[in-house]
């Protein structure tokens, strides 16, 4: 299928996608999408009054040609998939084969591609992202198609347009799942509660079963204790709490935080 919307670039798509995203949660759901394909039509200059079944079949076409939306929520990254060529379409394609679910695999990416360890994510580091992807799905890519792809994500995800993508840019771009610490009540009841709360908090975050946390686990947990609290943060303030963390956690210096280490940092009677 052509796509749908040449005659619309990335930066207009960002422009309509952040009115209707407007409290900035990252996707567009219900009636909203409707209007929100509406404007869209409307923009490509279809025709004066397009009607509600025009709206529909718009969308279900939308829907089955890129196999988007399955939990009827339109999200930015979805959205990117329409602005690529479909034989490229390597957003979805990543999305598939890694369900990102756990911030520390996000943090884990985020280190190693935020090669300078400014805090933020530049068009270059960008690129290099974008081409170990289609390195890994044994794509070779032109220079030039690359250069161009990078563009256009970063006119799609670079929020603030300060040329840079911050922590939560690349969330949406690797549709990083909900907060794991959300479905956690904090102020559990019993010890007991509590307790089990931890076991299953830890274990989510030690990866690597290795009883401590360590490097992109710490920056895992950081990233979603902080944003239970703030739902934007930086790189820089990420690193910021990290150190703050470490200094009252981690009691033997070793640069990890053990289990123990965690327990009394929460507050929580703990023993081996
Ligand atoms: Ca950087
Ligand atoms: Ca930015
Ligand atoms: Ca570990
Ligand atoms: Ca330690």
């Amino acid at each position: 299928m052509d796509s749908a919307f040449n005659n619309l670039d990335a930066e207009g798509f960002l422009q309509i996608w952040q009115h209707f995203d407007a409290e900035d949660n990252g996707y567009i759901e219900g009636t909203e999408l409707d209007v929100f394909f509406r404007h869209v039509m409307k923009k490509l200059g279809m025709s004066v009054e397009i009607t509600d079944d025009e709206v529909k079949s718009m969308k279900e076409r939308i829907m089955s040609a890129y196999d988007i939306m399955p939990d009827g929520r339109l999200q930015l990254h979805e959205l990117a998939t329409m602005m690529l060529p479909e034989e490229e379409n390597f957003l979805l394609m990543f999305r598939r084969e890694t369900p990102l679910d756990n911030s520390v695999e996000f943090m884990r990416i985020w280190r190693n591609y935020d090669a300078d360890s400014s805090g933020y994510i530049s068009a270059q580091e960008l690129k290099g992202f974008l081409q170990d992807l289609f390195l890994q799905h044994k794509k070779t890519l032109s220079p030039h198609k690359l250069d161009k792809y990078t563009d256009t994500m970063m006119k799609m995800f670079d929020k603030n347009k300060d040329g840079n993508l911050d922590l939560n840019d690349l969330a949406r771009i690797l549709s990083l799942k909900d907060n794991f610490l959300l479905k956690f009540n904090m102020e559990a009841c019993s010890q007991e509660d509590r307790r089990r709360d931890f076991e299953k908090i830890f274990a989510h975050y030690d990866v690597s079963k290795t009883g401590a946390l360590e490097g992109p686990e710490v920056d895992g947990f950081v990233k979603d204790m902080m944003e239970l609290v703030t739902p934007t943060i930086s790189g820089t303030d990420l690193d910021k709490f990290r150190k703050v963390l470490l200094g009252h956690c981690d009691i033997n210096g070793d640069g990890k935080i053990q289990k123990n280490e965690l327990a009394l940092c929460l507050g929580l009677k703990y023993s081996n």
